[in-house]
Order: C-alpha cells, then sequence, then structure tokens
C-alpha cells in the first residue's frame, strides 16, 4: 500500500489556473479555443497515435529538440533519469496542443483542459501525455528549479 502511495505521488500534474486571467489574454491569440480543441480530439483516430519521448537528465533534456506535427495524436513519455527532480514547464507549448489525458501507468489518469507544467521526480518517475498538436510554432521547454536551465535542463518543441 505504501509503495503504491508512493508511486502515484512520483508524478505531479499542475493544472493551469483560470481562464479569464489577464495572463490568458496575453497569449489567447497562441492558443485555439475549447470548442475546437473538444472537436479535434473527439474526431482524431487514436489508432494512428505515434509514441515520442523526452527524457529528463540533470545535463539536459534528451532529445533537446523534438519536431511533431500538427494534427497528428501522438503519447508523449516524459521519463526522469536525474539525481534531481526536474520540472517539464512549458505553458506556451500546452496551449498549443489539444490534451486528452495525462498517464501515470497503472496508477492514475488525470485529465483537464489545460496543463502549464509537469513535475516529475527524480530516477524513475514517468507520465505520458495523450495530445494532438494544433497550433504551429516553436515552444521553449525548460525546468525553473534553481540553475537547471542554465546547465542544459531546457529544449525546443517545433509543432509544423
Ligand atoms: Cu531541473
Amino acid at each position: 500500500m505504501l509503495k503504491r502511495s508512493l508511486m502515484l505521488s512520483s508524478v505531479v500534474a499542475i493544472v493551469s489556473g483560470c481562464a479569464s486571467s489577464h495572463g490568458m489574454q496575453a497569449t489567447s491569440s497562441r492558443a485555439e479555443s475549447l470548442p475546437q480543441r473538444t472537436e479535434i480530439l473527439a474526431v482524431a483516430d487514436w489508432n494512428k497515435i505515434e509514441d515520442v519521448r523526452i527524457e529528463l537528465r540533470d545535463q539536459g533534456f534528451l532529445p533537446k529538440k523534438l519536431k511533431l506535427k500538427a494534427m497528428q495524436p501522438y503519447r508523449l513519455t516524459i521519463v526522469n533519469n536525474g539525481a534531481n527532480t526536474h520540472y517539464f514547464n512549458a505553458p506556451e507549448f500546452l496551449r498549443g496542443i489539444a490534451a486528452r489525458k495525462v498517464e501515470v501507468k497503472g496508477q492514475a489518469e488525470i485529465k483537464a483542459e489545460y496543463f502549464s507544467q509537469f513535475e516529475v521526480m527524480r530516477r524513475g518517475g514517468e507520465m505520458e501525455l495523450y495530445f494532438i498538436p494544433v497550433t504551429k510554432g516553436s515552444y521553449h521547454v525548460h525546468c525553473h528549479l534553481e540553475g537547471h536551465a542554465a546547465e542544459g535542463v531546457e529544449g525546443t518543441i517545433i509543432i509544423e
């Protein structure tokens, strides 16, 4: 029982806040509206899902740059192989996608309209994001813990 609850706590999903805040207004031109996203998720062919993976290491993200195709369903596995806990902090990217769910295998599925960042615990923390890229662009992803981005724990995701 204790082991199960520890595993569940190895990933923390942070859901972004109120959609009517000023921060949202500033970025809304890049984001698709919620009805559009709901429609995109509903008509997607999830049998054509493609697997992609980002490894969080203390020396940096692997790969450093990830290219995705707009409107293609993906399962992105984010795994932490570092000695430190790391963040996948990507509010702009996560507003540019239609998110179906986050899954912690065998433990939990988290459904939300928007995510802004994920914290993946050290050595072995793992989660899967099921989504469809929508808004084309180049997005910076980083870990905001002290000094980590400067040490290379950052990367770029391109939707084309
Ligand atoms: Cu970090």
